[in-house]
């Protein structure tokens, strides 16, 4: 009888050539040779025993138990499998710690997303507490409270699972959602001087946290978000239960199933103030500007996931008389998904790079604006990219992409996360504007295309798109500043054509490294990136156009 073959994967490093590409130009060569073997280590776990385990593990999700049997209140999550063993692993290979270790100066945190990379795809969104875990790390840091850095940071980068604390981020309420200024949940100081929160916070991601960084308005504080204040809470007693808060229930969600996000009421948190009594949102900043980076890189590790999967089908698949990977339109599809892919993977590394150099002290005026900017950038193109590059690659299986016992729909649900959570598209569009007023202009974007565009004659029209479309962005902004309306109107497109066109050029500094060794794929990838578009400018659309089609009114005679 007939039966399909599934699609397989080997060691998802091995199997990388974006990423090894990348590593070999980006890191000394001494580095890479320090680092590979884990890495490979981690790609034999990620695409054999991991990857096993999640196809077995598909259908099971987190229960919350919210009495013991006995009648206390415990709030306990029975976690999955997969999140079970991702744990000690993300430990072990300091998913976190690496970047606070700094053992390879700047490029630590090319070396921590690298891991990142292999390690999420295979681990059900597991990415999603250390992420937090990583931001709130940072957030403490950039804080400079002592006692608290004293206090949380060594269990943050343990590499002890026993000693090890994930953090949460508790921000989003029902009234806030990305309008987090609006929040309600207050903070009361107590008789003597200490605080505790009350409040119901709608969606916290990684409820299994051991501590949070929490957004809450001390008493008598004015509204927005200079009346907040973050505060810091260690969740549980010694005995597991929770300190004055209780999970109402877990969310009901498209996607990220395995990630036990809850909502929760607090009633009492003992909380501690990280850095006064004001500018919650300015003091949390940190910690989304890290979680985003984690959502660029997840986003181009799950659109790899997807491509490795589909690559490997159409070897295997035969149809009309031939496999898949002899049939000119299957691989013209495929090459598309291959240069989006690569073009997400490139920006989001960047951005990685940039973080490294920031954080060692090591960054020029120009990198640290860069990284100010392209991270909002690189979170919104990115997470686009995925959904539409998953979309395609389920597409690419045919019915067997639209069956879930295959573990192909997982894919699209999880990624429909990105564009959400950490900022929506148009939130982040606008933190693009912020994050131009901070540096003062598009100026260090300009002067990095100039040095990353210095490629060989065969590249040079390639080169001229991507400057190109970086000037008309810049033109726009020159054109626009005075019209708010329109400036706001257009951000997204303005957004998305700064990350496809940073996007292309990043390309365009690997093809021509890579050439040079005789690897003509990432030119290959620039080529057919660039012919997807990387201008979106609009001719003309103005905000009166917009007004009528989406709200469906008559023109204005
Ligand atoms: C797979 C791994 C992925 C990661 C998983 C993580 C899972 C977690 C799931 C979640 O929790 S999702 C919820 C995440 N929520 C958001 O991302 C909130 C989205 N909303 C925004 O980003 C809003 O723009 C913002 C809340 C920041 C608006 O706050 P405000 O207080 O109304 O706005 P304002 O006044 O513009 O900003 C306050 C200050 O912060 C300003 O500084 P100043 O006080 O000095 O003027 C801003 O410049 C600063 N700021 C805001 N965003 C910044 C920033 N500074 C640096 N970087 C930024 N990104």
């Amino acid at each position: 009888m007939f039966a399909q073959e599934p699609p397989r994967l080997d060691n998802t490093y091995e199997a990388d050539s974006l990423l090894r590409g990348y590593l070999a130009r980006a890191l000394p060569a001494e580095v890479l040779r320090e680092i590979e073997p884990e890495l490979q280590e981690l790609g034999a776990l990620a695409g054999g025993p991991l990857y096993r385990l999640q196809l077995e593990d598909r259908t099971s999700e987190p229960v919350h138990i919210p009495w013991s049997a006995w009648g206390e209140r415990i709030d306990a999550i029975r976690l999955t499998r997969v999140w079970q063993e991702a744990e000690p692993l993300a430990v072990r290979f300091g998913l976190v710690a690496t970047a606070y270790e700094q053992r390879h100066g700047a490029f630590s945190r090319i070396h921590q997303f690298a891991k990142v990379y292999l390690f999420a795809p295979s681990t059900d969104i597991y990415a999603c507490p250390l992420a937090m875990t990583d931001g709130a790390a940072r957030t403490l840091l950039d804080s400079g409270n002592r006692r608290l850095i004293n206090r949380a940071l060594p269990h943050l980068t343990s590499r002890d699972p026993a000693t090890f604390w994930t953090s949460g981020q508790w921000m989003t309420e029902l009234t806030g959602g990305s309008d987090v200024g609006s929040s309600q949940t207050v903070a009361r100081s107590e008789p003597d001087g200490t605080w505790r929160l009350y409040g119901r916070k709608w969606f916290v991601s990684a409820i299994t946290s051991q501590m949070a960084l929490i957004l809450a308005r001390p008493e008598g504080n004015p509204p927005g978000g200079r009346g907040l204040a973050l505060f810091y809470a260690e969740l549980r007693d010694e005995r597991g239960r929770p300190r004055g808060f209780q999970i109402l229930r877990l969310k009901d969600k498209l996607g990220t199933r395995k990630l036990p996000t809850a909502e929760v009421l607090l009633e009492g948190l003992p909380a501690e103030p990280v850095a006064g009594m004001t500018h919650g949102t300015r003091t949390i900043a940190p910690m989304l500007n890290v979680t985003r980076t984690w959502n660029a890189i997840t986003a181009a590790a799950l659109m790899q996931r997807g491509l490795l999967l589909a690559r490997d089908y159409a070897r295997r698949r035969v149809a009309f008389g031939r496999p898949l990977a002899e049939h000119p339109l299957h691989l013209d599809t495929l090459a598309g998904l291959q240069a989006e892919t690569a073009a997400a993977f490139h920006l989001a590394f960047c951005v990685t790079e940039l973080m490294g150099r920031v954080e060692t002290g090591e960054a020029s005026d120009d990198e640290r604006a860069l990284l100010r900017l392209l991270t909002p950038v690189a979170k919104l193109t990115t997470a686009r990219q995925a959904v539409a590059v998953l979309s395609e690659v389920l597409e690419a299986f045919g019915g067997a992409g639209y069956v879930e016992d295959t573990g192909l729909p997982v894919l699209l649900r999880d990624a429909q996360v990105l564009p959400i959570w950490e900022g929506t598209t148009n939130v982040l569009a606008l933190d693009v504007l912020r994050a131009l007023e901070d540096i003062g202009g598009l100026q260090p974007l300009h002067r990095a295309f100039d040095v990353w565009l210095q490629v060989p004659e065969s590249l040079v029209p390639l080169a001229r798109e991507a400057r190109a479309a970086l000037q008309a962005a810049d033109a726009w902004l020159t054109e626009t500043a005075a019209d708010p309306d329109r400036l706001q109107a257009d951000a997204r497109r303005f957004a998305l054509t700064l990350g496809r066109s940073t996007a292309l050029a990043l390309l365009l500094r690997q093809a021509a490294w890579s050439r040079t060794r005789g690897d003509d794929r990432p030119a290959a990838a620039a080529r057919r990136f660039a012919r997807h578009g990387v201008n979106l400018f609009p001719t003309g659309a103005l905000p009166a156009d917009n007004r009528m089609l989406a709200l469906d009114e008559l023109p204005v005679s």
